[in-house]
């Protein structure tokens, strides 16, 4: 299963057989590491008040901020010391399998590209903005660490149970588009959201999504949009209270799951803590960054 469109079947040429290639760091261009530089200024004028405390932790221990596109030669070892993962390159979406093993493995996948200066504001697939910026300051989490491995070990065995529809919304309502409370207020930890401009701001402060407590098997039973901001986000307490919920075995939830139905993207149900009710005024004015 993949949400995604440009898969390949098998490692493109001059990758190896885990699909990783080289940085290379020394061929990106002028334009590339401005390109990093530009996008790195606009989301620290975005992301002080929003963003969680974990990640500016992260980012400030890893020293992204030299200039241009980081060298992972570089920033591997300080990763590294702090939690034992390490930043891979591949050529862009790897099968799911590929991905769970390096995730298993702490190795997190990395695009090598970064986006064209004509894609600023957005672009599907993951390039090394979104996954050096976006990922990789959480990594230097312990939590957050043991809850990415536990993830790539979950995956393989719900690959094999049929059940990774669930799973990757797991994923995608955590790691990528999650929140979590932090000083009274909603703060966001998900790479999805911290980098991109325009959703940092949408997934906090805009009245349109629901922001609701995350449960389990709640989340895992919700469809998701890849295309657009989310219609609903789920909060949780703590890292911690996400690791602690989801470091168990999950085959009785596979069980429960396989005969629940799955949930609407902007249902609010009455088990669920409502942070806030949303107007889900943009996504009935067509989404899509509508004005
Ligand atoms: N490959 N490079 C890369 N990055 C991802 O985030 C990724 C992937 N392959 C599969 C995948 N994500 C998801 O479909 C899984 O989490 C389910
Ligand atoms: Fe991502």
């Amino acid at each position: 299963m993949s949400d995604f469109e440009h898969v390949f079947e098998a490692p493109p040429e001059g990758a190896a057989a885990d699909w990783t290639i080289p940085q290379n760091w020394r061929a990106y261009t002028e334009v590339e590491h401005r390109t990093w530089d530009t996008l790195y200024a606009r989301q620290m004028k975005i992301l002080p008040g929003r963003a969680a405390d974990v990640f500016f932790r992260g980012l400030e221990a890893l020293d992204l901020n030299t200039g241009g596109i980081p060298d992972f030669a570089v920033m591997n070892p300080k990763l590294q010391a702090l939690t034992g993962w390490t930043v891979v390159c591949v050529p862009g979406l790897v099968p799911d399998e590929v991905f769970f093993d390096h995730l298993a493995n702490r190795r997190f996948p990395s695009g090598q590209f970064i986006r064209r200066p004509d894609q600023l504001d957005y672009l599907q697939e993951p390039d090394i903005f979104h996954d050096v910026f976006g990922h990789v300051p959480m990594l230097t989490d312990p939590d957050f660490a043991d809850y990415m491995e536990a993830y790539g070990k979950g995956g393989q065995r719900a690959a094999a149970l049929g059940m990774l529809p669930n799973l990757a919304r797991l994923y995608w309502y955590t790691v990528e588009f999650g929140l979590m409370r932090e000083a009274d207020q909603l703060r966001i930890y998900g790479a999805g959201i911290v980098s991109s401009a325009t959703e940092s701001v949408f997934s906090v402060e805009d009245p349109s999504p629901n922001r609701l407590g995350f449960d389990l098997e709640r989340v895992m039973r919700t469809l998701y949009r890849i295309d657009d901001f989310q219609q609903v986000y789920f909060v949780i307490d703590s890292i911690e209270q996400l690791k602690q919920q989801t470091l168990k075995d999950f085959g009785p939830i596979y069980d429960r799951l396989k005969g629940a139905q799955d949930i609407a993207i902007d249902a609010i149900l009455p088990a669920d803590a409502v942070f806030s009710r949303g107007t889900q005024a943009y996504a009935a004015k067509g989404g899509r960054f509508a004005a």
